[in-house]
């Protein structure tokens, strides 16, 4: 049996950043206060943490991959909210952002992680942002210091 690698979540010291979306800032607002919460609760400097708002989830990947080029952070963190309307509008949204960051992430050396809510409609945005189904951004920080860890145990071999 070889070795098993496993991240803790533990980024303490690294640079990490956070894009949001101010497109239904109701909820990104939440998304980025989870985020920050969960960084700060696992030990993450204040100092350490830049974050980004960028207009839209369309928006996203363009900032997301301009922290990653910086070659100042251990992981980015996406979080934004796409929300269906009357239109076919949502899905082109929806699947712009989910593939441009997904491309971002494959392109980069560090994690990049997706906290974006697609929604049906505001209920479930709801329950994505704070309430029953918890907060999607605290959950996207979560993944960030696990995959920082990881990715330095497996870089270390
Ligand atoms: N952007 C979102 O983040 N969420 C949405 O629900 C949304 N809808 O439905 O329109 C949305 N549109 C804006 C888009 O992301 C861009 O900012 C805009 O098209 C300019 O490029």
């Amino acid at each position: 049996m070889g070795r098993k690698f496993e991240g803790r979540f533990d980024a303490r010291g690294k640079k990490i950043a956070i894009v949001g979306s101010r497109f239904n800032d109701f909820f990104t607002s939440e998304l980025m206060n989870g985020a920050l919460d969960c960084l700060h609760r696992h030990g993450v400097d204040d100092e350490l943490i830049d974050t980004a708002w960028v207009p839209g989830g369309f928006e996203i990947p363009m900032a997301a991959k301009r922290f990653v080029a910086s070659g100042r952070y251990a992981a980015v963190i996406c979080v934004g909210c796409v929300i269906q309307g009357d239109t076919p509008h949502f899905h082109y949204v929806s699947s712009e952002v989910t593939k441009g960051i997904a491309q971002v992430s494959l392109d980069s050396d560090i994690p990049v992680v997706y906290g974006i809510i697609t929604a049906e409609n505001l209920d479930q945005a709801i329950e994505r942002s704070g309430t029953k189904a918890g907060n999607k951004g605290f959950d996207a920080a979560l993944t960030a210091l696990e995959m920082i860890d990881l990715c330095a145990e497996i870089d270390a071999g």
